[in-house]
């Protein structure tokens, strides 16, 4: 989707406030959103940030996002950033359909879910996603790459972990394991599926959603070939008119092969 496009969609919200995002095809933050705004029927601007150009270090991207990382969502120019938060906020403007359980319970085991994802899978898969798809950009970026690891707000740390085949071994199966770990939750959950809350589909959904389609693309899938329910979770997701929508071309990635992760 080119920079500046409206995505256009039958939005009985018009004149409500002018939303846009600032995204990334690829990036697994952004699809949340996207996700989140394609569930809900909502119209916004899209602005694509070309994180190979750094744009997402511009001053003026910094201006809205200190963090430096995308996706940014203004409404009226003010900016909605960290995609959960920007997730539970377009639930709780746009209630319908409803994305969070009705009572307070639920949203607290929701929220739960949201800050777990967040901690655990979703900063575990950005090992294998580097192995296998960044290093070698990072690599021709030579002294480039080094500007963006002293100018990045907050990946200075992790970019400095990694070397000139991406991170190492232990580093690497260490968020294997923790992937893993989450499947095995996941898994449990989804007992009393379909979704991760039980009957209806949840911001909790939809945040798990893109870790889950990175493993997909990574060939990680193999990762839960003994746990079924995880399997028709993918595919019910994959299902739902909101995917192709949040997951337009360009947004998926695949690796030839495995051995890239390591
Ligand atoms: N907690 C943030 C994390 C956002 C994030 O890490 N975004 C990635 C793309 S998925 C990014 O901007 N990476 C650029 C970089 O690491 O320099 C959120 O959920 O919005």
């Amino acid at each position: 989707m080119p920079a500046g496009e409206t995505v256009e969609r039958e939005d009985a919200l018009a004149g409500l406030p002018e939303l846009v995002l600032f995204h990334a095809a690829h990036s697994t933050c952004s699809q949340k959103v996207r996700l989140c705004l394609a569930e809900k029927n909502l119209a916004y601007t899209s602005r694509i940030l070309a994180i190979r150009r750094n744009e997402h270090l511009d001053p003026a991207y910094l201006a809205i996002n200190p963090n430096g990382v995308i996706p940014t969502l203004t409404v009226n120019g003010e900016s909605v950033i960290d995609s959960s938060v920007i997730c539970e906020y377009l639930d709780e403007v746009y209630p319908l359909p409803n994305l969070s359980p009705p009572d307070a319970m639920g949203r607290a085991r929701m929220r739960a879910w949201l800050r777990y994802l967040e901690e655990v899978p979703t900063a575990a898969i950005r090992i294998p996603s580097i192995n296998a798809l960044f290093v070698g950009l990072m690599n021709e970026l030579g002294e480039g790459w080094e500007d963006v690891r002293r100018r990045t707000p907050l990946r200075g740390e992790l970019y400095a972990k990694v070397g000139p085949q991406g991170f190492g071994r232990a580093e690497t199966e260490a968020s294997l394991q923790r992937l893993r770990a989450t499947l095995d939750r996941v898994d449990a959950a989804l007992q009393n599926g379909p979704w991760l809350l039980g009957p209806s589909f949840s911001l909790a959904d939809i945040v798990l959603a893109p870790t889950l389609v990175r493993m997909e693309d990574l060939g990680l899938d193999a990762m839960w070939s003994d746990l079924p329910r995880v399997a028709s979770w993918l595919r019910r997701l994959a299902e739902r008119p909101s995917f192709a929508i949040a997951y337009f071309p360009g947004s998926r990635v695949t690796v030839a092969t495995t051995d890239q992760l390591i």
